[in-house]
């Protein structure tokens, strides 16, 4: 009798409408007669959902039974954005919707807009998390992620007096793609003490309790996958107190306000994610952030491995576990504790199955990233961890000694813990030493980290332990999705969707360059997109731009390595060339507007006066009416997911312009192109197969190379620097005022100018302006331009995240595809 299940399957728009109105009527308790925006965008996330969830538990059934390898995604960011359209378009019943939501008198954009971002990642890190789950279920792998249930995801960005302000993103207000599994809790330990005893069987056993518990409950999202009804699961837990709501024996003796404290104590654990992107800070909230989803994650994972009965020498051919950067690290020595302490296997067999289990990948080479953890804290806080860390690096260092007697200075390089003053782990260290492969996230920075940070670890284990993996974007969200004029528009010259499926079919593209009807429909697109984003800005920013101008766009976190102060100074040094212009010069200037978007890290000031010089310079700028519709400059409010569905397809030229060397790959340069515009950038992370794809003439690269970079900031510091001449005339004007009050701008001024300008700024500003400059001239022999795009959109199918994970499976994870019984 129950076996079938009621799925509440629509087909038409009239099907449709009876599921939302029911959910709209019964599961929210609304009359239809004050139906609003909001009330209709539940209806019909809820009657997608419904949709979604069939499939989910028939994917997660399929998988249990089908005995086969699983990986597990841990990231503490996932950067998913809105769900329904996602939903609606991987489900195929997008239009149907929309046919349903006219006829109850709604538009679709408005409904889609009434859902909140899920924030729950800072950049570009957990971004791509979120690309791969996409990937992931729209190729049929049997993956999980694991995360935490934030309460507030990264802050919300609010401009005021051209200052970033930050304000909280409470987003749980109503999410109707989470389910809490009230049954499935883990309890976490932390603190107490370490003990030793003798068990039945006559071995030393180590037990670590008497710490303070806290209990993590899992909340689980379905995530679709396109043309396939796979549909994975995404798992985060959230914090709360071992004993329930509040202790009862203290709050009868009296401790009512103790009870309470306990539990605001263990909620904070999931409370909140951390805004940095790049600096360590150390604290031990964020610790015990890591701990605790480390440890609920892989007793989840140990838990269903052993529902198999498996003997333990299986779990890492049923087992891979990807660490998304080194904030999952403590899995490594928790998986190890899990085998030694609690299930009783040997030190060594239980680290074989560590090793063979766990893939590490690096995001970064920048020192002031790399994270480390004080020993005393890690001492106070999982005693047990410690000890286990020091095990595994003493057995390293026993081989490493072994492998290299005549190096004395080797094992302190390589050594875990750095003798400091506190001692520190040091955790990339741990990940590599954990895991049996490590890779990079673009060829420069795979090759980089081999003879950087970790090259003495390629001497130890050999090169094959390290690999590349170049990131990829999903083109169902960052075309389909965020461009779906074009999206048709190939898929009509392409004879169907299947692109979208295997992106190196945009290949096919090329055959169209010439084509005149399909280069003024693709160029219409284009211009329609930046009419909407113009619309954008007139409505958040009160600018009026003129959409036939040249859109420069720089969206990404706020970072000096990242050098937005280098297009500001090149915005400037624009403004002041068009100001000693005359009249006719000017008619020769290739209209530009130049847009900013991006959060600083709230503690970063260097960042903050970046983002306040932007708004200053846009203000002077947009008011001065001898540059007229010349150059604008507009800083975008609160940049986030489903504001780069906007203002990526509405791009001429985005700018991916940090110091050769230090971003390690960057994903929205793949979104730009893919949709349509073109690049200026460094010869720096996936820029450079950017432009091996899409051939040098269609790219416009700039600057020093990262070989050169060493030697250059050697020589400031040796020699001193002299200050690129248009450079200087930038500072001058910033000085003199023109801007407001120049004291405010003087620490990024003084960066480059006294303290041996660290990012090279002024090494690459002339390249920087010459490049700026062949663009307009580009952009003004507009049929050389579009050809340009087409060639671009046609060559980036390497950039799928579809390749990308196929990758992972097939060099990392060693796993399959496990395919739903198609229909027919
Ligand atoms: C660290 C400590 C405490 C709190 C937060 C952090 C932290 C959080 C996110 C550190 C780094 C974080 O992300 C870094 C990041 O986004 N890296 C980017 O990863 C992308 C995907 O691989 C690359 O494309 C970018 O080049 C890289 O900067």
């Amino acid at each position: 009798a129950w076996k079938k299940h009621s799925a509440r399957e629509f087909k038409t728009k009239e099907e449709f409408e009876n599921e939302a109105v029911r959910h709209i009527e019964t599961t929210l308790a609304r009359s239809l007669f004050n139906c609003d925006e909001a009330a209709a965008y539940a209806g019909t996330a809820l009657a997608f959902r419904d949709r979604l969830v069939i499939e989910w538990n028939k994917t997660q059934q399929r998988q249990t039974f089908a005995d086969q390898k699983r990986v597990y995604y841990l990231s503490l960011e996932f950067l998913m954005g809105r769900a329904l359209d996602n939903a609606m378009l991987n489900v195929g019943l997008k239009d149907v919707a929309k046919e349903g939501l006219a006829d109850l008198g709604f538009r679709m954009e408005d409904i889609i807009s009434q859902e909140r971002d899920a924030a729950l990642g800072n950049g570009g890190l957990g971004r791509l998390a979120a690309c791969f789950l996409d990937s992931l279920a729209s190729l049929n792998y049997p993956a999980w992620g694991y995360a935490l249930r934030y309460r507030y995801g990264i802050f919300k960005q609010e401009i005021v007096d051209g200052y970033q302000v930050e304000v909280p993103d409470y987003w749980l207000d109503f999410n109707p793609w989470e389910f809490p599994r009230h049954d499935v809790t883990v309890d976490i330990n932390f603190y107490g003490s370490v003990s030793q005893y003798v068990d039945d069987d006559g071995k030393q056993r180590t037990v670590w309790d008497n710490g303070e518990i806290v209990t993590a409950v899992a909340y689980d999202a379905p995530i679709p996958g396109y043309g396939t009804t796979t549909t994975n699961n995404l798992r985060l837990w959230s914090s709360k107190a071992s004993h329930g709501e509040f202790d009862f024996t203290k709050f009868n003796s009296g401790e009512y306000e103790q009870s309470v404290a306990d539990q605001q104590r263990a909620e904070t654990i999931s409370a909140v994610l951390y805004p940095n992107d790049s600096l360590e800070r150390g604290k031990e909230l964020r610790l015990k952030q890591q701990y605790f989803w480390c440890a609920a994650s892989l007793f989840d994972i140990v838990r269903r491995f052993k529902k198999s009965k498996k003997p333990w020498k299986d779990f890492a051919n049923q087992v891979a576990i990807q660490l998304n950067d080194t904030h999952p690290t403590l899995a490594i020595p928790e998986l190890q504790r899990i085998l030694v302490d609690l299930e009783g296997l040997g030190w060594d067999e239980a680290w074989t199955i560590v090793q063979a289990t766990f893939g590490y990948t690096n995001h970064t080479v920048l020192p002031e990233a790399l994270e480390k953890w004080s020993v005393p804290l890690i001492q106070h806080l999982l005693p047990r961890h410690l000890q286990i860390i020091y095990e595994i690096n003493s057995q390293f260092l026993q081989y490493v000694e072994k492998s290299f007697p005549k190096e004395k200075d080797i094992l302190g390089r390589v050594s875990i813990i750095e003798e400091s003053q506190p001692k520190m782990v040091r955790m990339a260290y741990l990940a590599v030493i954990g895991s049996h492969k490590v890779n990079g996230v673009a060829e420069l920075h795979s090759d980089l980290i081999k003879t950087t940070i970790f090259k003495d670890f390629v001497k130890i284990y050999g090169p094959d332990k390290f690999t590349n993996v170049t990131n990829g974007i999903t083109p169902r969200r960052w075309l389909h999705q965020a461009n779906p004029k074009l999206s048709e528009l190939i898929a009509s010259k392409l004879g169907g969707y299947e692109y979208l499926r295997d992106l190196t079919l945009l290949h096919k593209l090329e055959a169209f360059v010439d084509d005149k009807d399909f280069r003024k429909d693709f160029q219409a697109i284009k211009y329609a997109n930046k009419v909407r984003l113009a619309q954008y800005i007139l409505e958040h920013n009160g600018v009026k731009v003129n959409p036939a101008a040249l859109f420069d766009v720089q969206v990404k976190r706020i970072h000096e390595y990242k050098r937005q102060q280098l297009n500001i100074f090149g915005v400037i040094h624009r403004y002041l060339e068009i100001k000693a212009m005359s009249a006719e010069q000017k008619k020769k200037v290739q209209p530009r507007v130049s847009i900013f978007g991006g959060k600083a890290a709230p503690g970063y000031w260097m960042a903050k006066t970046v983002i306040h010089l932007v708004n200053q310079v846009g203000k002077v700028i947009n008011a001065d009416k001898e540059v007229g519709d010349l150059l604008k400059v507009v800083f975008l409010e609160d940049y986030n997911v489903s504001k780069a569905e906007i203002i990526v397809p509405g791009s001429d030229i985005s700018e991916h312009i940090s110091t050769a060397g230090t971003e390690a790959s960057g994903t929205s340069n793949m979104k730009f192109v893919l949709n349509g515009g073109l690049v200026i950038g460094t010869c720096d992370g996936a820029n450079i197969e950017i432009t091996r794809e899409v051939g040098e003439e269609n790219i416009f690269l700039f600057g020093n190379l990262a070989e050169d970079v060493e030697d250059l900031r050697e020589a400031h510091h040796k020699q001193g620097f002299e200050l690129d001449p248009l450079l200087k005339r930038v500072f001058e004007t910033i000085r003199s005022g023109t801007f407001g009050d120049a004291g405010q701008f003087s620490a990024l001024v003084d960066s480059i100018v006294d303290h041996g300008d660290y990012y090279l700024v002024s090494d690459d500003f002339k390249s920087y302006i010459d490049t700026q400059n062949l663009i307009d001239q580009s952009y003004a022999k507009q049929e050389e331009w579009v050809t340009k795009t087409i060639l671009s959109v046609a060559r980036m199918g390497f950039f799928s995240s579809d390749r990308c994970i196929d990758e992972y499976a097939e060099m990392i994870w060693n796993i399959e595809p496990l395919k739903p019984e198609t229909n027919g």
